[in-house]
Order: structure tokens, then C-alpha cells, then sequence
């Protein structure tokens, strides 16, 4: 999608933020009025983008807020499809309610839909998803693989790939993945991903990736205190640019999946298992059939949990929740 007014404005004055840009330049860039550019500029000082105005001299960015609206993830953002549609909510009950009803009505491959806050933020089995104001990345990102449906599962496993590899190089922290949804710091959860379905008996329509990131959360509620944790705090409470690791991830995520539509699973499934903290170890996997304690021994190539139980039999686990025990019991 072609780049907005607003974005190119944004591009021009991120790129010349150590001097100032005159109205006229900025103008002839961006082939619209200056009146046009001055209130494009009052817009964005309304969102708290503080820019400077100097007669004769013209705009400098000073300092940009921490928002995540449309033009503040799409400037710079380098991808074909990922990211490109973006559908911004300041409250929302759940971004994945919002992006089913688009994937029925036909959008675009790689339309994502995110909100400042969820009222009714879901986890899988119909458990509810903390999604504070302001602090989080709360998004549905929506895909069309040409894939049968109990394939699924593997972009569960690529997502979490892309967002641990957009954290390492937006904060250097080295996240973990526990299969098969959660992304650890220090053994803690500081994203959750639930990946949903749109299908016909043999062929996926749509699937929709809703992924929630605890960026910048200070504090977490009492039953949640134990076991989350956000980037900000393990960041040594330094505040994170949500819409620069949204970018990062869409960039990442784009990488992965034309290298998964075009190789398969396996150069993931690599990749997956460098991060994964579930494999090698003895862990209970409790699913709606009932518990089942083993040995992790790994994954299949379609991202199928393989548990070894103390009776040298093989479980194939395709759902479940995991706690990893550090000795046999
Ligand atoms: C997940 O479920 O981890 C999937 C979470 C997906 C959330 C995103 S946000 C954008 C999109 N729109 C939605 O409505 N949802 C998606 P699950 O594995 O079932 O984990 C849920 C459990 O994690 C809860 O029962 C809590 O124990 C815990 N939890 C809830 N909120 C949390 C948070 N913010 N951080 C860490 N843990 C949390």
C-alpha cells in the first residue's frame, strides 16, 4: 500500500531529526500545500509528536510518543503484506472478534487489527487475556497459507519465532518459547499467542494469529503477579517503543513465512527449537483428555509435541498446557 501523507511527512521529519526541514521543502517532497503540511503537523502534535517550529528555519521532530497507530507502525515498516493494512482501535472487546468478521469479508492477506486496550481479551479454552491500556501490544494479524488445516498449529510456532528474534533486536533480551503458545523471560510469560481458524474440510481460508505482548506494563494483577512479566520490567523498567518492535516483528514474520510457504516447516522447526526452553526435559502436559508426565524428546515436523513416558511409550501431543518439572519425580 502506498505511503500516506502523514507517513511521508513523518518519514521526512525522522530522517532529518538532528536539523530542521523548511515548510517548503517539505511541500515540494510531498507535493501538497504548506497550509496542508501545517495541519498535518497539528495533527500529529495532538497525538504528542513534539515538533518544533522555527520561522525560517522550519520543523524538527523532537520527541515522538509511544503510540501504535497506523502511521506510527507503517513509517519505515519493510514488507509486501504484513502490516500493510492496519485497523487501529483505541478499546476493543477482542481484536480477534474484529478480525474474524474482516478475514469473512475477504481482506487482504497480512491486514492486521490492534487496539490500545481489550475489555474481553481471550486466551485459548475461553480464558481471558490481561490487556491493560496503553502498555501492550494487543493485535490479530490475519493470513491466507494455501495449508490443510491440521497444519495450523506450525504458525503458532512461527509467530513465536518472529516475536522472539523482534525482541532480541529491539531489546536484546533473550526470550524463550514453551510450547505452544507462550514466550518466557526468566520463566515468566511475556506474550501469549492464539492462533484461530477459518477453514473447509481439507483447506484453510484464514487464519487468524492474535498475539499479546506485555510490553510496558509496570505491574501485574495479584493472580498474575507470579507468573508475567513484561519487557519493561525485565528491561530495567527502560520503556519500549511499541511501534518500532511491531515493525521488527511484521519484518521478521514476513521473512519466516515466505521461507515456510516455500521450503515447509523444517528451516522453522530448526530455528524453533534453538529458542524452546519445553524440549529435553521432564514436563506434565495436562490436555482435555487428561495428564500426561514424560520426557519431552522434541517436536514433529508438523509441530506435534513428542512426550516420552516413564513406560518407554511415545505421546503425540497436539494441545495442551505444559509445566516443565527440572527432575524426574
Ligand atoms: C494465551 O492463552 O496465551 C493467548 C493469549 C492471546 C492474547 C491475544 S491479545 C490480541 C488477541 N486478541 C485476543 O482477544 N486475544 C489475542 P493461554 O495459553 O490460554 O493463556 C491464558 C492465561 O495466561 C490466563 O489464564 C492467565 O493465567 C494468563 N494471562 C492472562 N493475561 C496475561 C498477560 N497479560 N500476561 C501473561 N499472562 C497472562
Amino acid at each position: 500500500m502506498a505511503q500516506s501523507i502523514r507517513e511521508k511527512l513523518l518519514t521526512l521529519l525522522l530522517e532529518n531529526q538532528n536539523d530542521y526541514i523548511s515548510g517548503q521543502k517539505i511541500s515540494e517532497q510531498l507535493g501538497c500545500s504548506r497550509t496542508a503540511i501545517w495541519k498535518h503537523i497539528s495533527e500529529l502534535k495532538k497525538e504528542g509528536y513534539d515538533v518544533e517550529g522555527v520561522q525560517k528555519r522550519g520543523y524538527r521532530l523532537i520527541s515522538k510518543p509511544n503510540n501504535i497507530r497506523p502511521h506510527d507502525i507503517r513509517t519505515n515498516l519493510q514488507t509486501n503484506t504484513i502490516g500493510q493494512h492496519i485497523h487501529f482501535y483505541d478499546v476493543v472487546s477482542s481484536t480477534q472478534e474484529i478480525a474474524h468478521t474482516l478475514a469473512l469479508e475477504g481482506t487482504k492477506e497480512g491486514t492486521v487489527v490492534i487496539a490500545e486496550h481489550q475489555s474481553n481479551g481471550r486466551g485459548r479454552l475461553g480464558r481471558q487475556w490481561e490487556s491493560p491500556k496503553g502498555s501492550g501490544i494487543w493485535m490479530s494479524l490475519i493470513i491466507r497459507p494455501n495449508i490443510p488445516p491440521h497444519q495450523a498449529p506450525q504458525l503458532t510456532l512461527l509467530t513465536a519465532v518472529a516475536i522472539v528474534q523482534a525482541i532480541q533486536a529491539e531489546t536484546n533480551i533473550k526470550a524463550e518459547i514453551k510450547w505452544p503458545n507462550d514466550i518466557l523471560i526468566n520463566g515468566k510469560k511475556v506474550v501469549g499467542i492464539l492462533t484461530e481458524l477459518q477453514a473447509e474440510a481439507d483447506l484453510v481460508q484464514s487464519v487468524i494469529i492474535g498475539i499479546g505482548i506485555n510490553v510496558n506494563i509496570k505491574q501485574f494483577p495479584k493472580e498474575l503477579k507470579n507468573k508475567a512479566t513484561s519487557l519493561l520490567i525485565e528491561n530495567g523498567h527502560h520503556e519500549i517503543e511499541r511501534a518500532l518492535l511491531i515493525r521488527t516483528f511484521f519484518q521478521q514474520f514476513e521473512i519466516l513465512y515466505k521461507e515456510y510457504l516455500e521450503y515447509g516447516f523444517k528451516p522453522i522447526k530448526l530455528r524453533w527449537e534453538s529458542y524452546a526452553v519445553s524440549l529435553g526435559t521432564y514436563i506434565t502436559a495436562r490436555t482435555l483428555n487428561g495428564e500426561i508426565y514424560g520426557f519431552a524428546n522434541g517436536i514433529t515436523d508438523e509441530g506435534v509435541l513428542l512426550i516420552e513416558d516413564k513406560d518407554g511409550n511415545t505421546h503425540q501431543v497436539y494441545s495442551a498446557d505444559i509445566e516443565i518439572s527440572s527432575s524426574q519425580s
